[in-house]
């Protein structure tokens, strides 16, 4: 394999901080063994997430600068919709803060209160807003989504069969839409392939249902068709994705991802009606239809930013990036889920922690671990993330995963290899690591805020001894 550089070079640098372990030890008790709740200053090398942590470009730096911060009618607003529509193709835009502004207008718009909302593998937000809309969730995954170590090179498809079942137990008039994201995050930032994309429309043409889009990280999912499907091999990825799109009555985007900007979000979709729908909403939640919640230079920086993340160049690079980090990390037999995926390597928690059970919330204290090994920042994606069902019962996902999220065009391989060297320490000695529990669970989205102990210092504490050990220690 020929060494791939970056496609770009480094115009202005941003210091990180080195710690040391006491202090990394300080940081992660008071931020309650939750690596969301850790101070930037604190994180070394910051895998927590690809969201809204893209570096970006001296094109969109400049376009910034030529925003229209009018309330009305800026014309940063029709760049966004220029762009949108010559690279996704879609007619109609309304803006929204971010991801979950666009997910909370269409769970309101297209679902009925009892409907239900098939999709392939859930996501927090967009289930919370499925569920706050009345809705129910339903995984049509295929099976091999939730099989870390199945090589399907399309593992984000949805499985036609379940759909179809779905559609025949409760009618298609009570689906209020589909949602296929595109790649899955869950799941590994897992693609869908075209000829599943083309199937399901096809049944979704049959029985009049909406085919809607998560497409957040289209641009990566268009790479892995170019890579992985029959025909595409010589496509540029931007008409790969366009290809994609244009079988979607409408998408839901979070700026964040592929979008290659630090906030922003829209729905795009055909319909009118939808547009008027989403306008009427907007107003209420967001702000003005024409700039949502986003400042217009905001708008101008996604404009430019959504083309960028479409260029092959930049795509080879950016997912191979992620390919070294899974591939070190596999090379030291550390299991994580495969095929690597577009936006991040995903640690199988289970199978590093074997010793643990589910309920001692095994990725939650492998990410706690990590952090204090080097001060690399990860995120749990495991029980802790599904939260609790109906009953109030912890939901039990068949993945408990720990991921290391590569932020785009920030970091460098070098940084890759030191988080795969502190993975890799943590690995050998993973024997020693304990499970947390919960000490403060908020109702929704715990993950973000929750605060756990070490189990170990919670049978010390039981003991009567007063100082807790540290997970691992
Ligand atoms: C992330 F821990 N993702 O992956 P917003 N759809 C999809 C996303 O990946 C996504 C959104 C919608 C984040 C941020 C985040 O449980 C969490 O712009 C496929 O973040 O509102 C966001 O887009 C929502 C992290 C979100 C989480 C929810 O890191």
């Amino acid at each position: 394999m020929p060494a791939i550089a970056e496609p770009y070079r480094i115009k202005m640098v941003e210091p990180i901080t080195m710690t040391t372990r006491e202090q990394r030890e300080d940081a992660i008790r008071a931020a309650g063994y939750n690596t969301f709740l850790l101070r930037s200053d604190d994180v070394y090398i910051d895998l927590l997430t690809d969201s809204g942590t893209s570096a970006m470009s001296d094109r969109q730096w400049s376009a910034m600068m030529l925003g229209d911060e009018a309330y009305a009618g800026a014309r940063s607003f029709d760049h966004l919709v220029e762009s949108v529509r010559e690279n996704y193709g879609f007619p109609y835009v309304c803006p929204t803060h971010q991801g979950r502004g666009a997910e909370h207008l269409i769970s309101k718009i297209l679902i009925t209160p009892g409907q239900h909302v098939p999709g392939n593998m859930y996501f927090t937000t967009t289930r919370v807003h499925q569920e706050l809309a009345g809705g129910t969730f339903h995984d049509v995954i295929i099976d091999e989504a939730h099989d870390p170590s199945s090589r399907h090179p399309f593992k984000g498809n949805v499985d036609l069969d379940k759909l179809q079942t779905l559609i025949d137990e409760v009618g298609a008039d009570q689906i209020a839409y589909i949602n296929v994201a595109v790649t899955v995050n869950m799941a590994g930032g897992q693609p869908v392939s075209m000829a599943n994309i083309r199937a399901v429309r096809e049944i979704c043409d049959r029985h009049g249902i909406i085919m809607w889009s998560d497409a957040t990280r289209l641009a990566e999912n268009a790479w892995f068709i170019k890579e992985r499907e029959d025909g595409y091999g010589d496509r540029r990825v931007a008409d790969i994705a366009k290809e994609m799109l244009s079988h979607f009555d409408g998408i839901t985007m979070s700026g964040k991802k592929d979008c290659l900007v630090n906030i922003g979000g829209f729905l795009a979709m055909r319909d009118e009606r939808i547009l008027t729908k989403s306008r009427e909403l907007v107003v209420v939640y967001e702000g003005m239809p024409t700039y949502g919640g986003l400042a217009g230079r905001d708008l101008d920086a996604m404009a430019v930013g959504l083309r960028e993340a479409l260029d092959d160049d930049y795509l080879t690079h950016r997912i191979g990036q992620v390919r070294y980090l899974g591939e070190r990390l596999q090379e030291a037999g550390v299991p994580i889920v495969e095929p690597i995926g577009g936006h991040a390597v995903f640690i199988d928690a289970a199978a590093f922690l074997d010793h643990l059970s589910q309920d001692d919330l095994p990725a939650q204290a492998l990410a706690a671990e990590i952090f204090l090994d080097s001060g690399v920042r990860s995120m749990e994606r495991g029980i802790v993330s599904a939260g609790r069902d109906a009953d109030g019962n912890h939901r039990h996902p068949k993945l408990e995963l720990v991921r290391l999220t590569i932020p785009r065009r920030v970091y460098t391989n070098s940084h890759m290899d030191v988080v795969a060297e502190s993975v890799i320490r943590v690995f050998r000695r993973r024997r020693e690591i304990r499970g947390l529990t919960f000490v403060y669970e908020p109702p929704t989205l715990r993950f973000f805020t929750s605060r756990f102990e070490p189990l170990a210092a919670v049978a010390a504490l039981e003991e009567g001894r007063s100082e807790p050990a540290l997970a691992g220690a």
